[in-house]
Protein backbone atom coordinates (compact mmCIF):
# COMPACT_ATOMS: atom_id res chain seq x y z
CA UNK A 1 0.00 0.00 0.00
CA UNK A 2 1.16 3.15 -0.78
CA UNK A 3 0.36 5.03 2.08
CA UNK A 4 0.97 3.58 5.43
CA UNK A 5 -2.59 1.97 7.18
CA UNK A 6 -4.66 4.17 9.41
CA UNK A 7 -7.83 4.16 11.21
CA UNK A 8 -9.74 6.52 9.38
CA UNK A 9 -12.35 8.79 11.20
CA UNK A 10 -15.01 10.14 9.15
CA UNK A 11 -16.64 13.34 10.29
CA UNK A 12 -19.95 14.35 8.43
CA UNK A 13 -20.66 18.31 8.65
CA UNK A 14 -24.02 19.02 7.32
CA UNK A 15 -23.56 23.08 7.65
CA UNK A 16 -24.49 25.60 5.25
CA UNK A 17 -24.70 28.61 7.37
CA UNK A 18 -21.59 29.77 5.87
CA UNK A 19 -22.98 30.36 2.29
CA UNK A 20 -25.44 31.42 0.59
CA UNK A 21 -26.52 28.67 -1.30
CA UNK A 22 -28.29 26.06 0.22
CA UNK A 23 -27.32 22.23 -0.70
CA UNK A 24 -24.15 21.62 1.26
CA UNK A 25 -25.24 20.09 3.92
CA UNK A 26 -26.04 17.12 1.47
CA UNK A 27 -22.26 16.54 0.66
CA UNK A 28 -21.39 14.27 3.34
CA UNK A 29 -24.23 11.87 2.13
CA UNK A 30 -23.30 12.27 -1.58
CA UNK A 31 -19.78 11.91 -0.53
CA UNK A 32 -20.50 8.44 1.04
CA UNK A 33 -23.13 7.63 -1.24
CA UNK A 34 -20.45 7.42 -3.91
CA UNK A 35 -18.56 4.12 -1.90
CA UNK A 36 -16.50 6.16 0.06
CA UNK A 37 -15.66 3.41 2.74
CA UNK A 38 -15.43 0.84 0.13
CA UNK A 39 -12.16 2.67 -1.74
CA UNK A 40 -11.22 3.50 1.51
CA UNK A 41 -10.84 -0.02 3.32
CA UNK A 42 -9.60 -0.80 -0.49
CA UNK A 43 -6.73 1.26 -0.07
CA UNK A 44 -5.71 -0.63 3.28
CA UNK A 45 -7.07 1.58 5.92
CA UNK A 46 -10.00 0.76 8.56
CA UNK A 47 -12.30 2.85 8.74
CA UNK A 48 -15.07 4.07 11.20
CA UNK A 49 -17.60 6.51 10.18
CA UNK A 50 -19.04 8.61 13.19
CA UNK A 51 -21.97 10.15 11.63
CA UNK A 52 -22.90 13.79 11.20
CA UNK A 53 -22.51 15.75 13.83
CA UNK A 54 -25.47 17.58 14.85
CA UNK A 55 -26.34 20.41 13.15
CA UNK A 56 -30.27 22.63 13.11
CA UNK A 57 -31.48 23.27 9.54
CA UNK A 58 -31.06 27.34 8.84
CA UNK A 59 -35.32 27.24 8.11
CA UNK A 60 -35.36 27.08 11.93
CA UNK A 61 -32.78 29.77 12.52
CA UNK A 62 -33.24 33.70 11.54
CA UNK A 63 -30.78 35.11 9.75
CA UNK A 64 -29.51 38.29 10.89
CA UNK A 65 -28.04 40.53 8.10
CA UNK A 66 -24.72 40.91 9.81
CA UNK A 67 -20.79 40.86 7.96
CA UNK A 68 -20.86 37.49 9.66
CA UNK A 69 -24.05 36.05 8.70
CA UNK A 70 -25.31 32.65 11.32
CA UNK A 71 -22.09 33.60 13.67
CA UNK A 72 -23.50 32.08 16.72
CA UNK A 73 -24.23 28.97 15.11
CA UNK A 74 -21.45 28.55 13.09
CA UNK A 75 -19.29 29.15 16.32
CA UNK A 76 -21.18 26.20 18.08
CA UNK A 77 -20.83 23.51 15.89
CA UNK A 78 -17.33 24.78 15.19
CA UNK A 79 -16.97 23.67 19.34
CA UNK A 80 -18.18 20.46 18.39
CA UNK A 81 -15.96 19.22 15.56
CA UNK A 82 -12.74 20.67 17.22
CA UNK A 83 -13.31 18.61 20.23
CA UNK A 84 -13.95 15.77 17.96
CA UNK A 85 -11.16 16.41 15.45
CA UNK A 86 -8.56 17.05 18.70
CA UNK A 87 -9.96 13.83 20.07
CA UNK A 88 -9.67 11.77 16.99
CA UNK A 89 -5.42 12.61 16.53
CA UNK A 90 -5.16 12.32 19.93
CA UNK A 91 -6.01 8.35 19.35
CA UNK A 92 -3.52 8.47 16.31
CA UNK A 93 -6.68 8.48 14.23
CA UNK A 94 -6.88 10.35 11.15
CA UNK A 95 -9.38 12.82 10.75
CA UNK A 96 -11.61 12.81 7.74
CA UNK A 97 -14.58 15.85 7.92
CA UNK A 98 -16.63 15.60 5.31
CA UNK A 99 -18.35 19.18 4.81
CA UNK A 100 -20.49 21.42 4.32
CA UNK A 101 -19.37 24.52 3.38
CA UNK A 102 -15.50 25.51 3.83
CA UNK A 103 -16.40 27.60 7.33
CA UNK A 104 -16.22 24.12 8.92
CA UNK A 105 -12.09 24.22 8.14
CA UNK A 106 -12.84 26.81 11.54
CA UNK A 107 -13.52 23.54 13.67
CA UNK A 108 -11.43 21.19 11.79
CA UNK A 109 -8.29 23.11 12.29
CA UNK A 110 -8.81 24.90 15.90
CA UNK A 111 -8.93 20.52 16.85
CA UNK A 112 -5.88 20.24 14.87
CA UNK A 113 -3.98 22.99 17.07
CA UNK A 114 -4.81 21.80 20.07
CA UNK A 115 -2.57 18.91 19.08
CA UNK A 116 -0.22 19.67 16.16
CA UNK A 117 2.38 22.14 17.97
CA UNK A 118 3.47 23.41 14.46
CA UNK A 119 0.59 22.44 11.89
CA UNK A 120 0.92 22.54 8.02
CA UNK A 121 -1.77 22.97 5.71
CA UNK A 122 -2.27 22.53 2.34
CA UNK A 123 -5.42 24.44 1.27
CA UNK A 124 -6.64 23.74 -2.96
CA UNK A 125 -9.66 26.24 -3.64
CA UNK A 126 -10.71 28.76 -6.23
CA UNK A 127 -10.83 31.24 -3.90
CA UNK A 128 -8.24 32.61 -0.47
CA UNK A 129 -10.93 32.30 2.09
CA UNK A 130 -9.05 34.89 3.43
CA UNK A 131 -11.51 37.79 4.54
CA UNK A 132 -12.44 39.00 7.48
CA UNK A 133 -15.52 40.55 8.78
CA UNK A 134 -13.79 43.91 7.99
CA UNK A 135 -13.14 43.00 4.63
CA UNK A 136 -15.83 40.62 3.51
CA UNK A 137 -18.12 41.52 0.74
CA UNK A 138 -20.75 38.89 1.59
CA UNK A 139 -20.81 38.28 5.19
CA UNK A 140 -20.53 34.63 4.66
CA UNK A 141 -18.33 32.86 6.74
CA UNK A 142 -16.76 30.53 4.42
CA UNK A 143 -15.00 33.35 2.76
CA UNK A 144 -13.15 33.67 6.39
CA UNK A 145 -11.37 30.38 7.27
CA UNK A 146 -7.42 30.95 6.52
CA UNK A 147 -7.75 34.28 8.05
CA UNK A 148 -9.51 33.16 11.31
CA UNK A 149 -7.16 29.79 11.35
CA UNK A 150 -3.71 32.35 11.43
CA UNK A 151 -5.83 34.57 14.42
CA UNK A 152 -7.45 37.49 12.08
CA UNK A 153 -10.77 38.71 12.21
CA UNK A 154 -13.46 38.41 15.06
CA UNK A 155 -12.62 36.88 18.48
CA UNK A 156 -16.06 35.24 18.88
CA UNK A 157 -14.81 32.73 15.75
CA UNK A 158 -11.26 31.89 16.90
CA UNK A 159 -13.65 30.65 20.30
CA UNK A 160 -12.23 26.78 19.05
CA UNK A 161 -8.44 27.64 18.51
CA UNK A 162 -7.53 28.12 22.38
CA UNK A 163 -5.20 30.68 21.54
CA UNK A 164 -3.07 28.68 19.08
CA UNK A 165 -3.19 29.46 15.44
CA UNK A 166 -1.29 28.16 12.43
CA UNK A 167 1.49 30.34 11.20
CA UNK A 168 0.91 31.59 7.91
CA UNK A 169 4.46 30.81 6.34
CA UNK A 170 2.75 26.96 6.96
CA UNK A 171 -0.07 27.24 4.59
CA UNK A 172 0.28 26.73 0.95
CA UNK A 173 -2.67 27.61 -1.56
CA UNK A 174 -3.66 25.84 -5.25
CA UNK A 175 -6.16 26.88 -7.60
CA UNK A 176 -6.62 30.34 -5.81
CA UNK A 177 -7.86 32.31 -9.21
CA UNK A 178 -10.45 34.79 -7.76
CA UNK A 179 -9.45 37.15 -4.95
CA UNK A 180 -11.66 40.27 -3.63
CA UNK A 181 -9.40 44.05 -3.19
CA UNK A 182 -8.46 44.06 0.27
CA UNK A 183 -8.22 40.14 0.16
CA UNK A 184 -5.83 39.79 -1.81
CA UNK A 185 -4.05 42.61 -0.30
CA UNK A 186 -4.05 40.86 3.32
CA UNK A 187 -3.03 37.85 1.30
CA UNK A 188 0.07 39.66 -0.20
CA UNK A 189 1.52 40.60 3.17
CA UNK A 190 0.36 37.82 5.07
CA UNK A 191 3.33 35.16 4.55
CA UNK A 192 1.36 32.49 2.75
CA UNK A 193 2.40 30.73 -0.35
CA UNK A 194 -0.37 30.94 -3.48
CA UNK A 195 0.03 28.96 -6.40
CA UNK A 196 -2.63 30.30 -8.20
CA UNK A 197 -3.56 28.41 -12.04
CA UNK A 198 -1.17 30.79 -13.23
CA UNK A 199 1.69 29.04 -11.59
CA UNK A 200 0.42 25.24 -12.26
CA UNK A 201 0.12 26.30 -15.66
CA UNK A 202 3.62 27.22 -16.02
CA UNK A 203 5.35 24.54 -13.60
CA UNK A 204 2.89 21.79 -14.25
CA UNK A 205 1.10 20.42 -10.75
CA UNK A 206 4.10 17.82 -10.38
CA UNK A 207 6.54 20.80 -9.47
CA UNK A 208 3.89 22.88 -7.83
CA UNK A 209 3.27 19.99 -5.32
CA UNK A 210 6.99 19.36 -4.49
CA UNK A 211 7.28 23.30 -3.67
CA UNK A 212 4.23 22.89 -1.67
CA UNK A 213 5.18 19.71 -0.01
CA UNK A 214 8.42 21.11 1.10
CA UNK A 215 6.95 24.05 2.72
CA UNK A 216 4.33 22.49 4.35
CA UNK A 217 6.74 19.54 6.00
CA UNK A 218 9.64 21.96 6.83
CA UNK A 219 9.37 22.17 10.55
CA UNK A 220 6.03 20.96 11.14
CA UNK A 221 4.36 18.10 13.01
CA UNK A 222 1.52 17.19 11.24
CA UNK A 223 -0.02 18.02 7.63
CA UNK A 224 -3.96 19.04 6.89
CA UNK A 225 -5.15 18.72 3.50
CA UNK A 226 -8.53 21.11 2.94
CA UNK A 227 -10.05 20.53 -0.30
CA UNK A 228 -12.41 22.74 -1.39
CA UNK A 229 -14.25 21.12 -4.76
CA UNK A 230 -14.88 24.57 -6.36
CA UNK A 231 -10.43 24.18 -6.80
CA UNK A 232 -11.49 21.43 -9.63
CA UNK A 233 -12.65 23.27 -12.41
CA UNK A 234 -16.63 23.56 -13.01
CA UNK A 235 -16.68 21.04 -16.25
CA UNK A 236 -15.50 18.14 -13.85
CA UNK A 237 -17.28 19.57 -10.38
CA UNK A 238 -20.57 21.08 -11.47
CA UNK A 239 -22.30 20.85 -7.71
CA UNK A 240 -20.19 23.18 -5.88
CA UNK A 241 -21.97 26.68 -4.86
CA UNK A 242 -19.45 28.67 -6.00
CA UNK A 243 -18.06 27.48 -9.10
CA UNK A 244 -15.66 29.62 -11.44
CA UNK A 245 -13.76 28.83 -14.38
CA UNK A 246 -10.04 28.41 -15.39
CA UNK A 247 -10.05 25.89 -12.54
CA UNK A 248 -7.56 22.28 -12.20
CA UNK A 249 -8.93 19.29 -14.48
CA UNK A 250 -9.78 16.23 -13.09
CA UNK A 251 -6.46 15.21 -14.07
CA UNK A 252 -4.54 17.51 -12.25
CA UNK A 253 -5.94 17.41 -8.98
CA UNK A 254 -5.98 13.20 -9.01
CA UNK A 255 -2.16 14.10 -9.71
CA UNK A 256 -1.76 16.22 -6.81
CA UNK A 257 -3.41 14.21 -4.29
CA UNK A 258 -1.26 10.76 -5.49
CA UNK A 259 1.81 12.40 -5.17
CA UNK A 260 0.56 13.31 -2.19
CA UNK A 261 -0.46 9.66 -1.09
CA UNK A 262 3.25 8.92 -2.27
CA UNK A 263 5.04 11.17 0.23
CA UNK A 264 2.08 10.30 3.25
CA UNK A 265 2.43 13.60 4.29
CA UNK A 266 -0.87 14.08 5.57
CA UNK A 267 -2.51 13.78 9.01
CA UNK A 268 -5.73 14.76 8.46
CA UNK A 269 -8.43 15.89 5.65
CA UNK A 270 -11.19 17.60 4.82
CA UNK A 271 -13.23 17.52 1.51
CA UNK A 272 -15.86 20.82 1.54
CA UNK A 273 -18.74 22.78 -0.89
CA UNK A 274 -19.74 19.61 -2.63
CA UNK A 275 -23.71 20.46 -3.46
CA UNK A 276 -25.96 17.64 -4.18
CA UNK A 277 -28.46 20.42 -5.39
CA UNK A 278 -26.63 22.16 -7.99
CA UNK A 279 -24.45 18.48 -9.10
CA UNK A 280 -25.58 16.38 -12.50
CA UNK A 281 -25.93 12.66 -10.55
CA UNK A 282 -23.83 13.00 -8.18
CA UNK A 283 -20.77 13.55 -10.76
CA UNK A 284 -19.36 16.28 -7.84
CA UNK A 285 -20.13 13.51 -5.37
CA UNK A 286 -18.38 11.09 -6.87
CA UNK A 287 -15.54 12.96 -8.54
CA UNK A 288 -15.00 14.23 -4.26
CA UNK A 289 -14.80 10.86 -3.07
CA UNK A 290 -12.65 9.46 -5.53
CA UNK A 291 -10.21 12.30 -4.98
CA UNK A 292 -10.24 11.58 -1.49
CA UNK A 293 -9.38 7.64 -2.11
CA UNK A 294 -6.46 9.00 -4.40
CA UNK A 295 -4.89 11.06 -1.54
CA UNK A 296 -5.37 7.75 1.14
CA UNK A 297 -3.34 5.44 -1.44
CA UNK A 298 -5.94 4.01 -4.08
CA UNK A 299 -4.79 2.75 -6.62
CA UNK A 300 -6.02 0.64 -9.44
CA UNK A 301 -3.77 -1.83 -9.32
N1 LIG B 1 -14.57 35.90 -1.47
C1 LIG B 1 -16.02 35.75 -1.49
C2 LIG B 1 -16.60 36.09 -0.13
O1 LIG B 1 -15.84 36.18 0.84
O2 LIG B 1 -17.80 36.24 -0.04
C3 LIG B 1 -16.41 34.35 -1.92
C4 LIG B 1 -15.95 33.31 -0.95
C5 LIG B 1 -16.30 31.95 -1.42
C6 LIG B 1 -15.66 30.97 -0.48
C7 LIG B 1 -15.65 29.68 -1.10
C8 LIG B 1 -15.92 28.48 -0.77
O3 LIG B 1 -14.43 28.90 -0.96
MN1 LIG C 1 -13.17 27.57 0.25
MN1 LIG D 1 -4.75 17.39 22.88
MN1 LIG E 1 -13.90 28.09 -2.84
Amino acid sequence: FLVGPKTVRIIGVPLDYGADRRGVDMGPSAIRYAGLHEKLRQAGHQVVDLGNLPVPVPESREVAQTNLKYLDEIVKVSRVLARAVEKAVEEDAYPLVLGGDHSIAIGTIGGLVRHFQNLGVLWFDAHGDYNTDQTSPSGNIHGMPVATAVGLGHPALQASFHGRFVNPAKIVYVGVRTLDPEEAQALRQSGTTVFSMHEIDRYGMRDVMAKAMDIVTDGTDGVHLSFDIDAVDPLYAPGSGTPFSGGLTEREAHLALELLAESDILSSMEMVEVNPILDEHNRTGQLAANLIASALGHRII
